[in-house]
């Protein structure tokens, strides 16, 4: 039996290998054991396929072999893949061999890419955040304290008059960042290159009558050669950032676009839209850990993560997992959630990027579970403020002073208008 050949639970993996955690879920009613469901994933995504062919066991063929090495009673299965499966520096083609056409065999009923250990071969490939974690709070001149992003909203509709009025408010209110949102791009309603002028007069207004570092996270989501011409015009116009949908564009176009802001100096703040089609299941499709190492690989510099206590899917357990992926040299991983060991020595740390669902009284909380290397994104929970958007982007700044000074935001609010405000409005609650 052919996929049995792709079986060795003596082989110890090598330094080169790149190593698949999967879970796996066989096709019990066509009488498919684990064994020979894993078998059939490690052959479809190397070497092998259905039938049986001698070329496979030629001796330079077979050498890069994937080899099913270890295989758990709960499910998982661990695969080793010798590097020359690979072509350095093209991340398509890893995933095409690796959460490939697997997703869809017969042999499965369910099957989850959970994580990968890179080779150090690869890692060194890719280029990695251009700015990183550090390069991106330098940007800012912002160190030991979350930064504050704000998206305004509505999502699209407004003109980009309009918005460049929203992002003067929210910067005028404290906020650090203005953030487009994942589907505001070029509209009729609002040109891109018109938005980038118009924000960049808002902000250098705003820059001298407060003082401080503002800047854009400006969608640039578009086809490739668009993207290319996009960040260029955001370059030109002095925003150290763009923002890029990393799901709905994929990885060619975001290793592109790494190779383009690396010419310029720019950060790339990568949104997450669309990925739950894929990683929320538990049984199947791609995991989020997956998805946040590959963008940090590739090199982006931000990358959305969860909240836990906000609108969209994510528990404490996976997001904080994640978080160690993007912002650690060598995560230490968590015994309830399986992922493999890894170290990105080389690769620099990204910033994690909290957001969803978050307004005041859910920042104690967020800025407890993840520091202060951070983005914190508010949208909602700043112009849903009774008093408007500036006055919401003063109540996230007030909880931000409250944490800092260790008073209960209760206690601040005292003395503090906006945060006062806000709690009446939203008080703690979870907005899941
Ligand atoms: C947040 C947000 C983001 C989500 C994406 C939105 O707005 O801009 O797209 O955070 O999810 O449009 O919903 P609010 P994630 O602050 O108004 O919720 O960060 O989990 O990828
Ligand atoms: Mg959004």
């Amino acid at each position: 039996m052919i996929y049995d050949d792709f079986i060795n639970l003596k082989y110890e993996p090598k330094k080169d290998d790149l190593i698949a955690l999967f879970y796996i879920e066989p096709n019990k009613k066509k009488g498919i054991s684990i064994r020979r469901a894993a078998g059939a994933v490690a052959a479809e995504s190397s070497v092998g396929t259905w039938a049986d062919n001698p070329m496979i066991k030629k001796k330079h063929v077979w050498r890069i072999s994937a080899k099913v090495y270890k295989i758990t009673k709960e499910g998982y299965v661990y695969i080793a893949y010798p590097l020359d499966n690979f072509e350095p520096g093209n991340m398509p083609q890893i995933y095409s061999a690796i959460a490939g056409n697997i997703f869809g065999m017969k042999a499965v009923n369910n099957i989850r890419l959970v994580d990968v250990k890179w080779p150090k071969k690869l890692l060194k490939s890719f280029k990695g955040p251009n700015l990183g974690l550090r390069g991106v709070q330098r940007t800012m001149g912002i160190r030991n304290r979350p930064i504050i992003a704000c998206v305004p909203k509505p999502k699209v509709g407004l003109t980009a008059k309009e918005q460049a009025n929203v992002a003067y408010n929210v910067w005028y209110g404290g906020v650090d960042l203005v953030k487009d949102d994942e589907n505001l791009t070029n509209q009729r309603f609002d040109k891109f290159k018109e938005r980038v002028d118009l924000y960049m007069k808002a902000r250098d207004k705003v820059e001298k009558e407060v003082g401080g570092r503002k800047a854009a996270l400006i969608n640039v989501t578009s086809p490739a050669n668009e993207i290319e011409k996009r960040i260029k015009y955001v370059a030109e116009h002095s925003n150290p950032f763009v923002m890029i949908d990393i799901i709905t564009t994929g990885w060619s176009a975001l290793q592109y676009a790494r190779e383009i802001v690396g010419d310029y100096g720019l950060g790339i703040h990568a949104h997450r839209a669309m990925h739950a089609a894929f990683t929320r299941s538990k049984r199947h499709g791609i995991s989020m850990l997956m998805i946040a190492e590959t963008a940090r690989i590739i090199g982006v510099d931000n990358i959305h993560v969860g909240t836990i206590v906000g609108k969209l899917e994510g528990g404490k357990t996976e997001v904080t997992t994640i978080t160690e992926h993007v912002r650690e040299v060598k995560p230490k991983g968590n015994k309830k959630y399986p992922c493999l060991s890894d170290d990105f020595t080389g690769v620099k740390p990204a910033t994690p990027v909290s957001s969803g669902g978050l307004h005041p009284g859910l920042l104690p909380y967020i800025v407890d579970v993840f520091g202060n290397d951070l983005i914190i994104q508010v949208g909602g929970g700043i112009h849903g403020h009774p008093k408007g958007s500036m006055a919401g982007a003063m109540a996230v700044i007030q909880a931000l002073e409250a944490i800092k000074n260790n008073t209960s935001l209760e206690e601040y609010a005292k003395s503090h208008e906006e945060l006062k405000e806000a709690l009446k409005k939203w008080g703690r609650k979870r907005t899941g």
